[in-house]
């Protein structure tokens, strides 16, 4: 449980600890024992961390990732490191298939939302605050990720929209970076998994309680949607005519928007204009297609399930896109009622006035299971950089605070029970500390 005297430099020193013991050279490995490799999102985010340490050491992580992207555009989801036990593994994956895959890495062949602009911004206004050779190496640096985003962010706007309706598509759970949302349960409910896979799990063996990670079941069907990946070799103009999962992402969708808008103001910064030029209409067009998915009645924000050709009914945190994005101060002004009112981060039993990824009051909302419930450090991160964008500086500043509190319990969790502030998942999970070292530096 956390304790109110646990000062921000105890917060500050774990939080270097877990990223200092989970670096395995040139990648942080999302978590020590759960997710021994390094993760598409949680790169973005950890180098974010990285970068209130050693901005170098931020440096080589986006390095890392972006030596992996595909010819494609597309960044992977995991970069692997050598010889760890995680399941799915390479041999799983067999992306070696893939013409599109870059030599001399193994790699996940699906994708992750695209916050890693969001860092290369952020990383950057870091180093230009100290200046000197930090600032010329973040500079250089910046000059050659832009191109790489850019062809990220198109893929992501092109590739993954082939219906041109505005919402980029989503063909795994695992793309979402939400994996077992209630988001996904219609279309993970209309899938038929005619070959089992074996599943060699490692994932329950390393929490609490199994309860904790997505069930067998719903391992059938991740590993049945990678099976049809892997039967087409990851071809992507294939994929989409044979994918039994095809959801326009509204989450992914607003976090592109961002992106794409930061990129634009890094590559303005450093002299690549030419590059970024077609990244403000990918914004536009996305922030557009959030706005679209806006359900009249509730003011939140929808998925659109692109196979059955109909709105998600789930409410999650992703219904609070808007907050991400903006665009609309009606509907910005509405979604912060929503997310601040007694449902979600203002519900009374809460430890923490945080919002939860799903409301308390919902009837398939389960404390303690990952994505249906718990409150995750870095969506709060997310959405606290989010609102300070937008110059929302009240809530970002509660909710900032409020995530510092959850933290100081120094366990650095992946999720937690919202009623009890109990870490779950994994511990000592290098995106909670990296958001840790951000709001330290912040608050400072
Ligand atoms: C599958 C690493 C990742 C996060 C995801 C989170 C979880 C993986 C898993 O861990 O997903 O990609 O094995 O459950 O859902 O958001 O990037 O931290």
């Amino acid at each position: 449980m956390s304790d109110p005297a646990t000062s921000l430099d105890e917060i500050e020193r774990g939080a270097r600890q877990v990223l200092e013991q989970n670096d395995l050279g040139t990648m942080v490995a999302a978590a020590p024992r759960l997710y021994p490799h390094q993760w598409s999102w949680d790169a973005a985010f950890i180098a974010i961390g990285l970068a209130r340490v050693s901005v170098p050491r931020a440096i080589t992580e986006m390095r890392t990732l972006l030596a992996a992207q595909w010819a494609t555009g597309m960044i992977p989801h995991i970069v692997f490191s050598p010889g760890s036990d995680y399941f799915p593994g390479p041999d799983v994956w067999r992306t070696d298939r893939a013409a599109a895959k870059p030599p001399g890495v193994e790699t996940s062949g699906i994708c992750q939302p695209p916050v890693h602009a969001i860092a290369l911004a952020r990383i950057l206004r870091i180093a230009t605050q100290a200046g000197g050779e930090t600032e010329r190496e973040a500079r250089a640096f910046a000059r050659e990720a832009v191109p790489k985003l850019a062809a990220w962010h198109r893929w992501l706007a092109t590739v993954r929209d082939p219906d041109g309706q505005g919402l980029v598509q989503i063909h795994h759970g695992w793309e979402s970076g939400m994996d077992n949302s209630p988001r996904w349960d219609e279309a993970y409910a209309g899938i038929e998994v005619e070959h089992e896979t074996e599943l060699r799990r490692h994932d329950t063996k390393l929490v609490a309680h199994v309860s904790e990670r997505p069930s067998d079941r719903e391992y059938q069907r991740y590993l049945h949607l990678v099976a049809q990946m892997r039967s087409v070799d990851y071809d992507d103009s294939r994929i989409s005519q044979i994918i039994d999962f095809r959801v326009g992402d509204v989450f992914l969708t607003a976090i592109l928007a961002v992106a794409a808008e930061e990129l634009v103001a890094v590559g303005r910064e450093v002299g690549l204009e030419e590059e970024v030029s077609d990244q403000a209409s990918i914004a536009a067009r996305a922030r557009a297609a959030v706005l679209a998915s806006v359900e009249p009645g509730s003011g939140l924000c929808r998925d659109w399930d692109a196979r059955s050709g109909s709105w998600n009914r789930a409410q999650s945190l992703a219904s609070f896109s808007v907050l991400l994005c903006g665009g609309d101060d009606a509907v910005y002004a509405r979604q912060r009622d929503t997310i601040t009112g007694p449902a979600w981060a203002g519900h009374p039993r809460l430890r923490f006035a945080l919002p939860p990824t799903l409301s308390p009051d919902d009837p398939g909302f389960q404390a303690r299971t990952y994505w249906r419930g718990p409150i995750w450090p870095v969506m709060n991160w997310l959405f606290w950089w989010a609102l300070e964008r937008h110059g929302d500086s009240e809530l970002a500043g509660q909710w900032r605070g409020q995530g510092l509190a959850q933290l100081a319990d120094l366990a650095y969790g992946e999720y937690y029970e919202p009623m009890t502030g109990e870490p779950l998942g994994s511990h000592q999970q290098s995106w909670t500390a990296a958001a840790a070292l951000d709001w330290v530096a912040a608050v400072r």
